[in-house]
């Protein structure tokens, strides 16, 4: 056997890392692995790499690099941030023209842009991939969102589809699009799971006001995990609703502190589709839900002093419980739509030819969004590949005309008990919003011209730009110089 046996590289044996090698490995690929903390490679052929032959240690990068077939491959599955760069760097020096980079973390597509183009200079070929699933879907079958030098795809195509997840038989992994369109799209992904995790404690936290125990909740998500609700996130609710201690025997839940945690991919959805100027709204409340979730002790506090409505749950609670799973499900239409909504945007901006249905296919299994929703969004754009939103899509259309009437007594009755349901009401506001022919900015236009000369159009006349003198007082100069 040659020296160069390795048919991937890979760099970073934390959790995501190991996990993604042992798969590889599973699918008859030799892979060499290397991490910053060498005694680690040690560790890891010593004990969960035992005796698979497949996974090739690397002292050094120059060693990763002399053992790698060419054109060599190699993931990097490293902390996002500067640790990448080193890599990148540390690589160069011993890769050449031809060579494939792939940076398999959570990283900006703004860094992931930077470098693809420091490297396409180079004559080394990038890729920044989304990878989710975690660490059972690194593991098993994760959901992987390449994009980057489309030249480098069919010399890891193989390797990546085999180690997807598959859903009737189709791996989900397709090439997503250049420069940071993987990356992109994989940071979608992340908001829209904060947006269906946000939707899901909103719904539990009504079900705790209705007055139902863990028993019963867990028994409505396991009846709606099979139906159209049908998802991951329904399904481990369900499991952590039934979940007791082993200590005392009690449910574990009601115990965990209701503070939550964030690494950042939601916040930076929020951020571009403010920088995009695209209303993703429920993204943007499930980020700032969290935050003021974070506030736990001022909310302490406040609760003592601010008083909510003295309203009871009144009810039907069979009827109720309907209208919480047409709520949920009308919501995640809205939250989905708002992301591809925002895809599509960046798409125009960079140019990525982004086929949506193709990345509808590859979050429909492997990853923590995985649900048998995200085949109707499929079968939507396949139907209609252009299709505005997904919103105007006939079987969500229909879907919604079935959903709202639940929807909005979920609100209604939320708003009653005092009960905050952000990502509920911003995706029933934005719903009204969308579909509305006429909505106030109007007059939000007058005011903008009648304190700040900022102009306006007249409807039948779009395109001319006046200015009215509100007062008699004001000038007839109209604001040229900036915009607000
Ligand atoms: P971590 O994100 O915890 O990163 C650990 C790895 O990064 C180790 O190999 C560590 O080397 C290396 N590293 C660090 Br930390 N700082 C470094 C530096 N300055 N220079 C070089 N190497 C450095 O690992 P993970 O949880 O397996 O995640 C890997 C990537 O995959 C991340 O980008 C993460 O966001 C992404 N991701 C994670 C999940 C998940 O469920 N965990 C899911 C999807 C994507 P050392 O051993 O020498 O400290």
């Amino acid at each position: 056997m040659s020296e160069r046996v390795g048919d991937i590289g890979l760099i970073g044996l934390a959790v995501m890392g190991q996990n993604l090698i042992l798969n590889i490995a599973d699918h008859g690929f030799n892979v060499i692995v290397y991490n910053r903390t060498v005694e680690k490679v040690d560790n890891f052929l010593a004990n969960e790499a035992k005796g698979k032959e497949s996974i090739i240690g690397a002292r050094s990068i120059q060693d990763l690099a002399a053992k790698l077939k060419k054109p060599r491959r190699v993931i990097l599955l490293v902390k996002a941030g500067s640790a990448v760069d080193d890599f990148i760097q540390q690589l160069l020096l011993h890769f050449e023209a031809g060579d494939i980079i792939i940076d398999g973390g959570n990283s900006e597509y703004t860094d992931t842009r930077r470098r693809f183009a420091e490297l396409k200079a180079k004559g080394i070929r990038y890729i920044g991939s989304g990878v989710s699933g975690g660490e059972e879907g690194a593991r098993y079958g994760p959901s992987l969102m390449p994009g980057g030098d489309k030249e480098a795809w069919p010399f890891i195509k193989d390797i990546f589809q085999a180690v997807a997840a598959k859903v009737d038989g189709n791996p989900c992994c397709e090439w997503v699009g250049s420069d940071g369109a993987g990356h992109f799209v994989k940071m979608v992904h992340n908001g829209i799971e904060y947006g269906d995790m946000q939707l899901i404690g909103e719904i539990y936290h009504l079900m705790v006001a209705m007055g139902l125990n863990q028993d019963e909740m867990a028994d409505i998500f396991a009846d709606w995990n099979k139906g159209e609700l049908d998802s991951f996130l329904i399904e481990i609710t369900r499991d952590i609703l039934r979940y007791k201690d082993e200590k005392s025997g009690e449910f574990l839940l009601p115990k965990i502190k209701d503070s939550a945690g964030q690494k950042g991919t939601g916040k930076w959805t929020a951020i571009s589709a403010l920088n995009y100027g695209v209303p993703v709204t429920l993204i943007g409340e499930a980020v700032f839900s969290r935050c003021l979730s974070a506030l736990k002790n001022e909310r302490v506090e406040a609760s003592k002093i601010l008083p909510g409505p003295e309203n009871k749950f009144d009810r039907n609670k069979t009827d109720f419980i309907e209208d919480l799973k047409q709520a949920l499900y009308a919501s995640k239409i809205v939250s989905y739509a708002q992301g591809f909504m925002l895809m599509r945007e960046a798409a125009s901006q960079y140019n990525w030819d982004l086929d949506y249905g193709s990345i509808a296919l590859m979050w429909r299994g492997g990853c923590i969004i995985r649900s048998v929703f995200l085949g109707q969004i499929k079968l939507a754009f396949e139907q209609d590949p252009k299709l505005k939103s997904l919103l105007m899509a006939p079987f969500f259309v229909d879907a919604i005309k079935k959903a709202q009437k639940g929807w909005r007594n979920v609100v209604i009755t939320a708003v009653n008990l005092g009960v905050p349901t952000p990502a509920l009401s911003t995706a029933l506001a934005f719903y009204d919003g969308y579909r509305a022919e006429k909505l106030p900015a109007n007059l939000l236009q007058a005011q903008r011209d009648y304190f700040g000369a900022h102009t306006y159009e007249l409807l039948g006349e779009e395109g001319k730009f006046v200015h009215t003198n509100w007062t008699g007082h004001g000038g007839n100069v109209s604001a040229s110089t900036y915009t607000a």
